[in-house]
């Protein structure tokens, strides 16, 4: 983490270019803070189309022999004789179903004869539900469990994207890419992200997510192309030539930023290909469009930029083949905002696309235009432990927070031009953005034609509260919160009729420990979605500490002599399971009771009630008991150490 105040670049440029001619309309990027850097690693592609061919089935119970229906024959024959109906009906083509394995005594899973796309075999299972013999059927949807990217630098770096349990400023993705849409992976995949910068850089942890973006900014003066920097004025290439600056008289002299390649990295770097970074959106299309250069970039170019990556048109440019429906701008400049901004935004806003805008890092209590636009996301930032970064501007018009302190994303060695891929960590409000950009392109995913008024609420109603304590915390002008992308995600598809289950927490026994030794053990969830759970715990022992992330109780030396519960509640980040008492016996005397009737399993049908599981249940609790006796006797020289899974 990075501590101190970050330099106040707009307000530096402000001044800085008060006397330049050219210079007061400029708009110029948050300041990013550099604290490391990595070199690139080799690259991978991503597979692509999907096509399936999975529906369970599960039939109704008929009254027929129990020995025949357990039956594979009896299955398939079921399935068989469904696709015969279904042959025959007016619309069956679709329909011939062949019998592939089966989940329990009713319920079948049925594979089509070709595969289909997720709409065809969503349509086939309606029509197979309305069969008099099914009790419903649905598509067998891949489902991605426990979703950890491969990135080596996710896990080592990117905190800003890992659950609340793990950071409390933390952004919540995991269990957001744990989902799918329509047999694809939640990652934005079929969206475009527009990012507004300073163009970007073909780095191979994100060159694949690049889409043909444009290169917004105009000459200076006849044949004066300072700011553009790449000697020409508008054209077809967005790729970044550099920003640095020499001219002390313009703005503050610097080396090039490579703040777009920054922005888009973290809105969309290439995902779970064993390389670097992982974007938000690390499945989204990414749109370079160039508008800031040397000293930054003017109004009139942003907005136009603005409203070409929105599909509208801007005389002497091409259309764009590739509409934005999210717009990133990690920019701005002091002032209300500007009549042309806000026609902008205004327009963009009507073609169904979403802007989001960084609020600025002045440490201000006002928001930089045109965040301080209406109908914008303006996104002001937080450091790791959810609290008001102290470069970030709040102020009237904030709708929320992220992420903004070490963002690690893809970055590049060239101090003027273009050097090698690099990746490095930056704070300023111009990272925090992205993130909120690469969400509102996973709800797009979700729901394609969402409005940004349905996005906006989404988000808002989302966010986790200002942590307690914290200065934003009784503040009504920080936003609503936190960003979390999670919750955000849950709600839609909640909306959208898909429900998330709550994570159930696996039963524990009894803890016992001699006095004065330690204790530990492991608590542990299941999820039907297969979510990751993190728990929230109460009633702990005085001295033991509870790790709310990785469910570990840790008590050193417990004492005194007595019984205590621990009780401990488990969640996916969206929906709390129902709690569950952990029973904690400090004592000399383990109850010594006679060994537990083991009952062998019950195994042919899988779904013969309860009997499995408890008889699992009893041969755990028998062994735990001997494992306890055979250290509480002599064998007391060892403190009793116990971690379970
Ligand atoms: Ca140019
Ligand atoms: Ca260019
Ligand atoms: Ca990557
Ligand atoms: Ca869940």
């Amino acid at each position: 983490m990075l501590a101190g105040r970050f330099p106040h670049f707009l307000t530096a440029l402000m001044l800085a270019c008060a006397a330049s001619p050219l210079a007061w309309a400029q708009t110029g990027p948050s300041k990013p803070v550099r604290s490391s850097s990595l070199t690139q690693q080799r690259a991978q592609q991503p597979g692509s189309a999907v096509r399936m061919d999975r529906l369970i089935v599960k039939f109704r119970d008929e009254v027929t022999d129990k020995v025949s229906t357990q039956s594979v024959t009896a299955a398939a024959d079921r399935v068989a004789a469904l696709s015969a109906r279904l042959a025959a009906r007016p619309a069956g083509g679709l329909g011939a179903l062949s019998y592939l394995k089966s989940v329990s005594v009713h319920t079948h899973v049925a594979r089509t004869h070709q595969p289909l796309s997720h709409a065809e075999l969503s349509a086939l299972a309606q029509t197979v539900a309305q069969d008099p013999s099914v009790e419903y059927a649905e598509v067998d949807e891949r489902v991605f469990p426990h979703f950890v990217p491969n990135d080596p630098l996710y896990t080592a770096q990117q905190w800003n994207l890992t659950s609340a349990a793990s950071h409390a400023g933390a952004a919540n993705l995991p269990n957001a890419w744990g989902r799918s849409v329509a047999g694809l992976p939640l990652n934005g995949a079929g969206v475009t992200v527009a990012v507004l910068d300073t163009g970007y850089r073909s780095h191979a942890d994100l060159v694949a997510n690049i889409v043909p973006g444009y290169d917004f900014i105009t000459q200076d003066g006849f044949n004066n192309f300072f700011t553009a920097n790449d000697g020409d004025g508008r054209d077809t290439s967005a790729l970044d030539p550099g920003d640095w600056n020499t001219l002390a008289a313009e703005c503050d002299v610097e080396n090039s930023s490579w703040h777009g390649t920054h922005a888009a990295g973290i809105v969309g770097a290439v995902g779970n290909n064993n390389l670097g970074v992982i974007g938000v959106a690390y499945g989204a299309s990414i749109l370079p469009v160039r508008v800031l250069g040397v000293c930054g970039g003017f109004t009139s170019d942003t907005a136009a930029a603005m409203q070409w990556s929105a599909g509208l048109t801007v005389p002497g440019v091409p259309v764009n083949p590739h509409v934005a429906k999210v717009i990133n701008m990690s920019f701005g400049r002091s002032g209300a905002c500007s009549p042309t901004y806000q026609a902008a935004i205004t327009a963009v806003r009507a073609m169904g696309s979403v802007v989001v805008v960084s609020t600025g890092n002045e440490s201000a209590r006002t928001i930089t235009q045109p965040s301080n636009c209406t109908g914008v996301i303006a996104v002001t930032a937080h450091t790791t432990t959810g609290a008001s970064a102290d470069y970030a501007n709040i102020g009237v018009g904030t709708t929320i927070s992220a992420p903004g302190n070490s963002i690690f994303t893809t970055g590049n060695t060239g101090s003027t031009v273009p050097g090698a891929d690099s990746y490095d960590a930056y704070s300023g409000t111009s990272f925090a953005a992205p993130q909120v950009a690469g969400v509102v392109a996973l709800l797009m995913q979700i729901k394609p034609g969402i409005t940004p008024a349905e996005v906006q609420a989404h988000l808002v109603n989302a966010a986790r509260a200002h942590p307690p304590g914290t200065y934003c915390a009784t503040r009504t002008d920080c936003g609503a919160g936190l960003l979390d992308a999670f919750k955000a995600v849950y709600t839609l598809l909640q909306a959208q009729g898909i429900a998330n289950a709550a994570p159930v927490i696996r039963a524990l026994p009894t803890q016992y420990v001699l006095p004065g030794a330690a204790l530990q053990f492991t608590v542990t969830a299941s999820d039907a979605d297969g979510d990751d759970a993190s728990f929230v715990g109460s009633g702990l022992p005085s001295g033991a500490t509870f790790n709310s992330s990785t469910g570990v109780l840790t008590w050193s030396k417990a004492q005194p002599v007595g019984d205590y519960s621990f009780v401990v509640q488990p969640t996916d980040g969206a929906t709390l399971g129902a709690s569950v008492t952990i029973k904690i016996s400090v004592t000399n005397t383990v109850p010594v009771e006679p060994p537990p009737v083991v009952t062998p399993p019950v195994t042919p049908s899988g779904s013969g009630g309860g009997g499995t599981l408890d008889g699992m249940d009893l041969l755990a609790a028998g062994l735990l008991l001997l494992a306890v006796r055979g250290r509480a006797a002599p064998a007391r020289r060892r403190a009793s150490q116990r971690h379970q899974q």
